[in-house]
């Protein structure tokens, strides 16, 4: 397997599932501050000019965070990532998809990265604001929802732990104060062995 991941994003949280199953992959940077997702040979492999990838052993590529998660999930059984009972995986289904395409999508992006959408100062600051409503109002709901367990998938880390992890990193960025609840998972996941070698790089 190859990972084309970009330092500092969501593909960090599929580096640190790779790494909690510890199958052998091998690494690929690309530098989102150079533009290398746009780069014609990264592009004629992934057209969608983003991170996280996965190349699979046969050659074919797998895109989408949720996508890449579950296949691994599958792929890899013993790590645990994922459920096996029918309400633990569509709940898993329901939080992944919170975390990604909202939490991620509609809160971070937009507060991390709004000149991404208007060129315009005052509504870049409007966009930024809305964001950072949606991430608190997010952490809010995440922080109930993982509650006193060690991890979202139990006592192990699975896919949503690892969606989860990477936007921690970009709270402390926005300089966030984690519920209690996320403060804790946030220690946790940083003194695991997987969470660190995924870290423990120029490329994490
Ligand atoms: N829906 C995609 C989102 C991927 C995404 O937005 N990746 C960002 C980094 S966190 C990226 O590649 N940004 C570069 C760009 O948008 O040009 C997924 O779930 O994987």
């Amino acid at each position: 397997m190859r990972l084309f991941h970009a330092p500092g994003s969501c593909s960090l949280g599929i580096r640190v599932l790779l790494e909690e199953i510890g199958a052998p992959y091998d690494l690929t940077v690309i530098d989102l501050a150079t533009a290398g997702q746009r780069d014609p040979a990264y592009l004629a492999m992934n057209p969608k000019g983003k991170v996280p990838a996965l190349m699979r052993d046969d050659g074919s590529v797998l895109t989408e965070f949720p996508a890449i998660a579950l296949w691994l999930a599958r792929e890899f059984p013993a790590a645990g990532l994922w459920p096996t009972d029918r309400e633990g995986e569509v709940r898993t289904l329901e939080l992944l998809d919170f975390l990604v395409a909202s939490l991620h999508m509609r809160g971070f992006t937009l507060a991390l990265v709004p000149g991404k959408f208007v060129p315009d100062p005052a509504a870049q600051d409007a966009l930024r604001a809305h964001g950072l409503g949606v991430v608190r109002d997010g952490l809010a709901q995440v922080a109930a929802r993982l509650g006193d367990a060690p991890y979202l998938n139990g006592e192990r880390p699975g896919v949503t732990d690892a969606a989860l992890f990477y936007q921690m990193l970009w709270a402390a960025r926005l300089q966030i104060e984690l519920p209690a609840p996320l403060a804790g998972f946030t220690q946790r996941m940083m003194t695991r062995d997987a969470v660190r070698r995924a870290l423990d790089s120029a490329a994490a």
